[in-house]
């Protein structure tokens, strides 16, 4: 066990940086056995800083210093203090050089910061804290210098050397080494430097921006994934167009450049003027990829991209604000992925994100709010909270303004703060003075945790005609936060006739021309809001689009709900609706005798979902996903993981063998003649024949299993093979499952992104993922304890898809998650405080699965040497 506790960093510590660095001169030599980094900084005392001549304070990790020099003069031993994460130099002058000397590992780097190898390239990753493993470092994001980089190496095994900004100087140095020599002329917080060293291919593309400028656009990838960079490249030449379009924004240096890497912590990185990406993340063919795959690339591609912006030009004062750059950009992206595809259906799976992961995680131990007010480790702090809750916060504020205002308030933001690094709360303030509105009560969404709840109760005064709503908000107690107060909320609403017919929502009887759907502002404990003339009570389409992230309980009736299902104007909440009857019908069986009768209205929706083509296809592939089993165990109390599990399965198969006959039509009617394109139209054909495909294996259907192996068989795209392995492996067909799976393995082996798909598929299926199955996958020989994609795709996958199998009753699962968080923990900290996550939910489950999963809780807090990491997520876990 750790003796001394990891130290607490809080929002309200936070001092000015009492040395600024205007420059830094960085030279790499890259070795086999090590590098060396030569780094000279120019700084200077900061005159808004009240900590006079104090000593220098450089961050540090990890790094062996071989010398020290100011201003060219060596500096004696008694001159600095090397504390190993901090060098301190006691007696600097106002203005100086320092020159340090470093010497780093990189090839023993299996925690993936600061500059390690990946499949024999040297490449970085600084976010958060990682510069400070490269060399002594005011690692902060409020420092901002401009960087000049000169890179050294073996000019065989590392003909292409990156960095920031653009290439100034480069040539040839004895011993068949080389070196070039970048400068980024934006000033940039160290977080966002990058290198890449590596025997890499280079793809070429130009972009003209708006201005007339052309942009050189390369990517590097390695040989082998030569032909797997046009989707990536495309969707860059999109998002450049798109930020222009919509935000005004141009693209500032003359290159951009992006590298794809097989062994990255997350999915990408905004390094100024060189993305760097997780492979998976990036590299795309249609035989290798999936449709979710070549959409994710795509938003995660504009993501990085617009960070340039949002992160980049503009960026956090301390990590407290993560989320100004990470919730803008992510609502930014959301936009993005909207106009290039179907707003209705991006809008139905960033809400399933957050009503599933994100409400989960703002109801669980870890708890914050958008901006954190202290943290151990800032790296747990990349949440679903600060992005997703994050991007949810400034869209209501998109929401309250208008799209015109919130424009004006976004080229307020970014003119008045270009270069500098800010809070969350300066850019409320741009968006209040650009439109004019008060948001200081909104600001509560920044600071306080927990989703809100709005309680909506009706009644229909059939006298006056008058439809009278009650909303009530109250948020949850969070940990170390009680007694909070409301939030400044927009809620959309309709209200619709007996025909389904949207009517005008007077809120005084005499108001002419009243529109068909309001955003009511809720600010206080409650409201109640009037409805005027009305002839009947009518039934109401609430928070439309999923206007504020919060929980809506209304008492809804089936019928209601099959009504709104079908005929809401609104396709969200048609969407909704459809959830909402779904996860009411499930709940109702839980623990249920097995003979309980199940509502037949379900069947008879769901056939007209499968059977009218006339419907929008993509709402409806969409519509036919029953809830998860991870939202119906969010939405209990005491979840029973079994058994809502077997409440799940009886009503899939009900419904596959209701409408067995109208699968089968669907499934040929969606059949492909086209060639593979990635149009909402192709991915809604797609997705509902591999449903249909889904369900008739779950019944065991003898031609359902035909299709599958012929589909599996001919299939000229990964999403359709996919689709038939995913389909076989779930279903008991158990010769047939091995078969495929043995076979996908023999094509795809050499192919790591197309591995991962594989090992996951298997490890996310309650059928096929058994636990001794899965611990057979890490033996196997293409996993990689070092690899963070390969651990996602077998423990992650196992623990946080594969529910039945991870809350086996025995607590085999918990333990098994335990045992590998701790060997993971010694590997690569992050993976393993983000692994442990389904473990530190257990006060959700039943007592007998809770007092399991907190024991293996135990066991990870009890292991030697734990990281601060996973100390913090189960430190905080257990805590009362
Ligand atoms: N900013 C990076 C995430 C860095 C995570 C560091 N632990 C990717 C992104 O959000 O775009
Ligand atoms: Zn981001």
């Amino acid at each position: 066990m750790r003796t001394n506790q990891p130290q607490t960093i809080y929002l309200s510590e936070y001092r000015v940086p009492a040395y600024l660095v205007d420059n830094v001169d960085l030279r790499f030599e890259l070795f086999e056995d090590g590098a060396r980094v030569h780094s000279t900084l120019a700084i200077r005392r900061n005159p808004e800083s009240d900590a006079g001549a104090a000593p220098l304070e450089l961050d540090g990790d990890s790094l062996v210093l071989e010398s020290v020099a100011l201003n060219g003069e060596v500096l004696a031993d008694d001159a600095f203090e090397d504390r190993g994460d901090r060098l301190i130099v006691n007696s600097v002058p106002e203005q100086f050089k320092l020159s340090v000397v470093t010497w780093i590992e990189p090839q023993n780097n299996t925690r993936l910061e600061g500059l390690y190898k990946s499949s024999g390239m040297f490449c970085t990753q600084c976010e958060a804290e990682g510069f400070r493993c490269i060399t002594f470092f005011p690692d902060r994001p409020d420092v901002m210098a401009r960087f000049r980089t000169r890179v050294e190496a073996d000019k065989t095994a590392y003909p292409v050397l990156l960095s920031n900004g653009n290439p100034v100087e480069s040539g040839d140095l004895d011993n068949d080494r080389h070196f070039v020599t970048w400068e980024d002329p934006f000033p940039k917080p160290c977080y966002l430097f990058a290198l890449v060293a590596g025997d890499l291919v280079e793809k070429r593309d130009t972009f003209t921006t708006c201005s007339g400028r052309d942009i050189d656009l390369r990517m590097y990838v390695e040989p082998r994934n030569a032909d797997k960079c046009a989707h990536a490249m495309d969707s860059l030449k999109r998002s450049m167009r798109w930020d222009e379009d919509v935000y005004g924004r141009e693209y500032d240096l003359d290159i951009f450049m992006i590298v794809a890497v097989d062994d990255f912590n997350m999915g990408a990185m905004e390094n100024k003027g060189l993305n760097i990406f997780n492979s998976s993340c990036v590299l795309a063919s249609k035989e290798t990829a999936t449709d979710v795959a070549f959409q994710r690339i795509e938003a995660i591609v504009a993501h990085e991209y617009f960070h340039n912006w949002s992160g980049n030009r503009v960026t956090c004062r301390d990590w407290f604000q993560l989320s100004l750059k990470e919730g803008f950009t992510v609502l930014r992206d959301a936009q993005f992925s909207a106009d290039m595809g179907s707003d209705t259906v991006k809008r139905i799976e960033d809400a399933t994100l957050m009503r599933t992961a994100q409400f989960a995680e703002d109801a669980g131990p870890m708890s914050h709010p958008v901006r954190p007010s202290s943290y151990i480790e800032i790296s747990n702090f990349y949440t679903l909270t600060i992005y997703e809750k994050g991007a949810e916060v400034v869209r209501m504020i998109r929401t309250l303004l208008g799209e015109d205002l919130f424009r004006k308030g976004s080229d307020l933001y970014f003119e008045r703060h270009d270069g500098q690094a800010v809070t969350t709360d300066d850019f409320v303030k741009a968006m209040e003075d650009a439109s004019g509105r008060d948001l200081s009560q909104f600001r509560l969404w920044y600071e306080q945790a927990g989703t809100p709840v709005l309680d909506v109760a009706d009644e229909f005064d059939a006298e006056r005609g008058v439809y009278r709503l009650t909303v009530r908000q109250s948020i949850p107690d969070t940990p170390g936060q009680t007694d909070k107060q409301p939030q400044h909320t927009p809620f959309a609403l309709g209200l619709l006739d007996e025909h389904g017919k949207a009517l005008p929502l007077r809120l005084s009887a005499n108001e002419q021309d009243a529109p068909v759907e309001r955003v009511l502002e809720l600010t206080d404990e409650s409201h109640v809001f009037e409805f005027h003339g009305l002839a009947q009570k009518p039934t109401p389409s609430l928070l439309r689009h999923f206007s504020a992230p919060v929980r809506v309980h209304y008492p809804w009736t089936r019928e209601q709900l099959l009504f709104l299902m079908s005929h809401d104007p609104d396709g969200f909440n048609r969407w909704d609706a459809g959830q909402r009857l779904a996860v009411d019908v499930i709940q109702s069986l839980v623990g249920e005798p097995k003979d309980t009768p199940l509502d037949s209205r379900l069947v008879t929706a769901y056939r007209h979902l499968v059977t009218d083509s006339s419907l929008d296809q993509a709402l409806v592939a969409k519509m036919l996903q029953l809830p998860s089993e991870a939202y119906l165990i969010e939405l209990a109390r005491e979840a029973d993981v079994p058994a809502i599990h077997a409440a799940r399965e009886r009503v899939l198969k009900h419904l596959a063998i209701a409408l067995r006959d109208d699968l089968v039509a669907c499934y040929r009617r969606n059949a492909s003649g086209e060639d593979y394109a990635v149009t909402p139209e192709q991915v809604a054909r797609r997705s509902l024949r591999n449903t249909a495909l889904a369900w008739l294996l779950v019944i065991n259907d003898e031609e359902g299993r035909e299709l599958a192996l012929r589909q599996y068989r001919e299939a000229d795209n990964m999403t359709d093979r996919m689709g038939a392995l995913r389909a076989l492996v779930n279903s008991d067909y158990e010769s047939d499952r091995e078969q495929v799976l043995d076979d996908f393995y023999q094509r795809f082996q050499t192919d790591p992104q197309v591995v991962e798909q594989w090992l996951s598929v298997q490890a996310s299926s309650p059928v096929a993922g058994q636990l001794p199955k899965v611990r057979a996958l890490l033996e196997h020989e293409a996993f990689d304890w070092r690899n963070p994609n390969k651990v996602r795709s077998v423990i992650g996958a196992f623990a946080g898809q594969n529910l039945p199998g991870f809350h086996a009753v025995d607590g085999s699962g918990y333990d098994f998650l335990a045992e590998q968080v701790c060997r993971l923990d010694d590997i690569n900290p992050q993976i393993a405080a983000r692994l442990v996550t389904p473990l530190t939910r257990w006060k959700k489950f039943a007592p007998a699965y809770r007092s399991q999963m907190k024991s293996a809780l135990e066991q990870v807090r009890d292991k030697s040497g734990l990281s601060k990491d996973v100390y913090e997520v189960v430190h905080k876990s257990l805590a009362d």
